[in-house]
């Protein structure tokens, strides 16, 4: 079922579960020739969420600072192509939350560890801000925290779980974010890590 949080953005309760064999499979291929890597910000700090993409660009950060890139910097390879049953399925999932024209060109895979947190931001760096978000949960649960259009705004705390689907765009895409530090859990495909891939329309 699916559950509002705002205009523009909502939750789809358990819709990735029956995909979780292939996005499963999918995420071990592309980890392969592109494994998790705790990027460095630009102020020097090392990130506690290890990240790898797909698609034709990828979110890195580094001391030049945050941007989208054509190739891994870590072995300045292009990042794997995006596979298509991942994208029929952000596709569906865009459908299914009233954005009908959704076309990725770039898949964020997150995995957190017991400890692991994302501090508030906002995520500006993609040319089209008209594009939603749409961000697959899986493995062990997350606190999502949900402010406002300032850092300082007060925070709606949502609890995502494996299968659970976010959908962000319309006046909720420029609403600062993060996820509250990962508690023990286990998860029987998983393990103690939870994974969250996110598509965006980047370029
Ligand atoms: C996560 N990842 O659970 C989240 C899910 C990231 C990130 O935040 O940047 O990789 S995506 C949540 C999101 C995206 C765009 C807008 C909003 C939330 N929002 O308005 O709250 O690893
Ligand atoms: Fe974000």
């Amino acid at each position: 079922w699916t559950e509002d949080i705002c205009e523009g953005a909502l939750i789809l309760r358990h819709f990735s579960v029956l995909h979780e064999i292939t996005l499963l499979d999918g995420i071990r291929q592309i980890m392969i020739k592109h494994p998790f890597r705790q990027l460095l910000t630009p102020n020097g700090h090392r990130m506690s969420v290890a990240m790898t993409c797909c698609g034709e660009v990828g979110w890195v950060s580094d001391s030049k600072g945050y941007r989208y890139s054509t190739y891994d910097p870590d072995n300045g390879k292009p990042w794997p192509y995006m596979p298509d049953n991942f994208f029929s399925i952000a596709v569906q999932a865009a459908e299914e939350a009233g954005f009908p024209d959704f076309k990725p060109d770039s898949c964020l895979i997150n995995q957190y560890q017991v400890g692991s947190r994302l501090s508030l931001h906002q995520d500006k760096d993609e040319k089209n801000l008209g594009a939603p978000i749409v961000s697959f949960s899986l493995g062990i649960p997350a606190t999502f925290l949900f402010g406002g259009m300032q850092r300082t705004d007060p925070v709606q705390r949502y609890h995502l779980a494996h299968g659970d689907v976010v959908v962000w765009g319309g006046p909720a895409r420029l609403r600062y974010h993060g996820v509250a530090p990962i508690k023990e859990a286990a998860h029987p495909l998983l393990g103690t890590q939870r994974i969250n891939l996110t598509f965006r329309q980047a370029k």
